[in-house]
């Protein structure tokens, strides 16, 4: 079995690096964490000494560098695949593939009016007609998917596969924000929040006490607790 050594940023507000860590935790995969801090610029200087793209997250497969959030997802489903990390399904796993790339390169609106900042409770904030129509995609989608391919299973295709660990940020996004969501989509936002792997993510950015001011859109000059 190849040595995994996942290089994270901070669990308060890195999005991109909460995809990789839950989806191998999720799934039992055992790896080595280094978490490295933004500066206040939201830099990390100290990426560089992982990745020749300078950014979290890395995963070091036999210390050698996979950088970018969906090549690591990827790689991992690639080294495991008796974990089945994307559905077995052709048809589900093209849709799953397909809501996770336009995770990773869209909904630009909620990203930048609703970074994540798990500790932070900001109800209403950042929302806009753009942020909205973002919600109203990403709740549709995840809908559609449990219709389609959740059966009995409580994730976007019944087991837990790289979708849910690319939307838990997203989730986390919500809960700050207080985002109201229709019925099928808070079902499915509540199933991602009581993931032990999620919840072990959010406790250790709830005990992080570093102020980014970079990532603070909506804070001054001090930490919320
Ligand atoms: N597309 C990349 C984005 C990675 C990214 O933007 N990482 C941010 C933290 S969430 C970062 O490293 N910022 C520090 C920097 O750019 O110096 C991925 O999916 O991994």
């Amino acid at each position: 079995m190849p040595k995994l050594k996942l290089v994270i940023g901070n669990k308060n507000y890195s999005s991109w690096s909460m995809r990789p860590w839950v989806l191998l935790r999720g799934a039992g995969i055992p790896f080595e964490e280094v978490q490295l801090w933004f500066d206040d610029g939201g830099r990390i200087p100290e990426a560089r000494r992982y990745s020749p793209a300078g950014q979290v997250p890395v995963l070091l497969v036999d210390d050698m560098p996979v950088w970018d959030s969906l090549a690591i997802c990827e790689t991992a489903a690639e080294l495991f695949p008796e974990k089945q990390l994307w559905p077995a399904d052709p048809g589900a796993r093209q849709v799953a593939r397909s809501i996770c790339a336009e995770m990773h390169a869209g909904f630009h609106a909620l990203r930048g009016a609703m970074p994540m900042n798990i500790r932070a409770s900001l109800p209403g904030k950042g929302m806009s007609a753009g942020v909205q129509g973002d919600i109203d995609r990403i709740s549709a989608s995840w809908q559609s998917c449990r219709e389609r391919f959740g059966g009995q299973g409580g994730m976007l295709f019944g087991r837990f596969t790289v979708a849910d660990a690319y939307y838990a940020p997203v989730v986390m996004r919500f809960v700050t924000h207080a985002v109201a969501l229709p019925p099928a989509a808070q079902a499915y936002a509540d199933a991602v929040c009581a993931l032990a792997a999620v919840q072990e993510w959010v406790r250790a950015a709830r005990r992080e006490t570093a102020f980014v001011a970079a990532d603070e859109t909506y804070a001054s000059a001090k930490a919320e607790s």
